[in-house]
């Protein structure tokens, strides 16, 4: 069969493509070059080196893959990126132990991301282009692709922000054949001398502009396994998924937010903005995959979102300078009993935040148990 001739690319047919975009559901679109990501590939390997990325893989496993798009597609020639919104009204703040979800984990904004850029490959397909797409993917690196391809401009947060919208807004992109114009410009950059991201974040792990340390973002910290730092464990407040704060108080994310248009193809599912905490810790494994199994949760093991929680629910009850109730205290009464060392190991720090160290055991011989009676007494 004779290979079929691929459309031919002209204003009309970047229109087309920009239209159908929009009617699938993505906010903006543009297009980079499908060259290598410079840039971003010396950063990956400066920050590796620095450890700045501390236990993280994702792109940073392998920065040459995931900074070639022709890698990923050969003979590539361009790349679509896309951004779609993630802003929904928020939900009224619940009573009681609740922790917070970040935003762009409410309800699952990648799914329809995704299934608009299906749409675009699937049009480049039929007319005779190789086309593969990538959302959150550890093949590409989102944020320099949508920077590259003219979205917006790198933060001082490290977030892509929109001109006109910030960044609430989840991105991806297609690897493609097709040769489609690429952005004149960068965006300019629109932080000036503002720096309310880098001071305002609780542990200070914005170093520079645009460069996070992982081993101090709360992000990061409530996704790794193992014990969550001590030193960060009050800074996390009663997050659970997620952290928004150098969002939050981005200036030109804020103004911008209500003004967007609200995002559209969702899935008809409850918004989970907060979670029920003694609720969460009571729940046996498959009930807790079954409501947050769609979050990255390291090795889909609900232990560390149990960990996560019972830091959450010692700082909302000493936050909230009350006396915590019958029920809070029996749920950590009973992790300091749990077959899992580091929920017990968390859940005495837990007690000793909320002055009731009245309930400590005595006789937990585990190492990291051991290791947090002791801190407590440092
Ligand atoms: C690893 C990762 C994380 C890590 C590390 C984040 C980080 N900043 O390094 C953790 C788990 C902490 C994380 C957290 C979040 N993430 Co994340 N994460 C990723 C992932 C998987 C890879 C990112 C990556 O490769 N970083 C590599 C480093 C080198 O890139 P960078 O930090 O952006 O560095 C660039 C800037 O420094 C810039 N630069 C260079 N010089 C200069 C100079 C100046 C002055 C400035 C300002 C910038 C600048 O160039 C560098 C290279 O591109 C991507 C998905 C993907 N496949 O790309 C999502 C992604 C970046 N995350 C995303 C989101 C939504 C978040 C959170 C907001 C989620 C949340 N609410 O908790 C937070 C935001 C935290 C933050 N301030 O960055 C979105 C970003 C959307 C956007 N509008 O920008 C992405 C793109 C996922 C997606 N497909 O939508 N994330
Ligand atoms: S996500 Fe939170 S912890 Fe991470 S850099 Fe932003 S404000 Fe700091
Ligand atoms: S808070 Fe200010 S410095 Fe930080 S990303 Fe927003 S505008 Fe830029």
């Amino acid at each position: 069969m004779q290979p079929r001739t691929p459309e031919p690319i002209d204003a009309a047919y970047v229109q087309s493509l920009r239209d159908l975009a929009l009617r699938c559901g993505l906010d903006r679109v543009g297009v980079a070059p499908a060259t290598v990501m410079e840039r971003a590939r010396t950063a990956l390997e400066a920050r590796k080196v620095a450890g700045l990325h501390d236990t993280m893989e994702f792109t940073y496993r392998n920065p040459v893959r995931s900074t070639d798009p022709t890698r990923s597609v050969s003979g590539a020639q361009s790349m679509l990126v896309a951004a779609r919104s993630y802003v929904l009204d928020e939900p009224a703040v619940p009573e009681g132990p609740y922790a917070a979800v970040a935003r762009y984990a409410w309800v699952d904004h990648y799914a329809p991301l995704r299934a608009g850029l299906q749409q675009l490959v699937r049009k480049l397909r039929a007319d005779g282009y190789r086309a593969v797409a990538f959302a959150d993917d550890n093949s590409v690196v989102d944020r320099e692709a949508a920077w590259l391809g003219g979205l917006g401009w790198f933060g001082k947060n490290a977030n892509v922000l929109m001109p006109g919208a910030g960044s609430f807004f989840v991105l991806g992109s297609i690897i493609t054949t097709a040769p489609l114009p690429v952005a004149a410009e960068p965006v300019a950059d629109g932080c000036g001398s503002c720096r309310r991201c880098i001071d305002g974040c609780p542990t200070g792990a914005i170093v520079a502009p645009g460069v996070v340390d992982a081993g101090r973002c709360l992000a990061w910290l409530l996704q790794r396994p193992g014990v969550f730092p001590r030193q960060h464990r009050r800074a996390l407040g009663n997050r659970i998924y997620g952290c928004d704060e150098c969002q939050t108080v981005c200036p030109p994310t804020v103004r911008f937010e209500r003004r967007h248009v609200e995002p559209t193809h969702l899935p008809a599912v409850p918004v989970q903005a907060w979670v029920p905490l003694v609720e969460l810790l009571e729940a046996g494994d498959d009930v807790v995959l079954a409501s947050y199994g769609r979050w990255y949760i390291a090795d889909r093991n609900p232990i560390w979102l149990r960990r996560n929680a019972l830091i959450a629910l010692a700082n909302f009850v000493r936050e909230s300078g009350e006396a915590p109730s019958e029920a809070v205290v029996r749920t950590l009464a009973g992790y300091l009993a749990h077959p899992e060392a580091v929920l017990r190991a968390h859940a005495v720090w837990a007690v000793a935040e909320i002055g009731r160290t009245d309930l400590l055991p005595s006789g937990d011989t585990d190492r990291t148990v051991l290791d947090e009676m002791a801190a407590l007494i440092r």
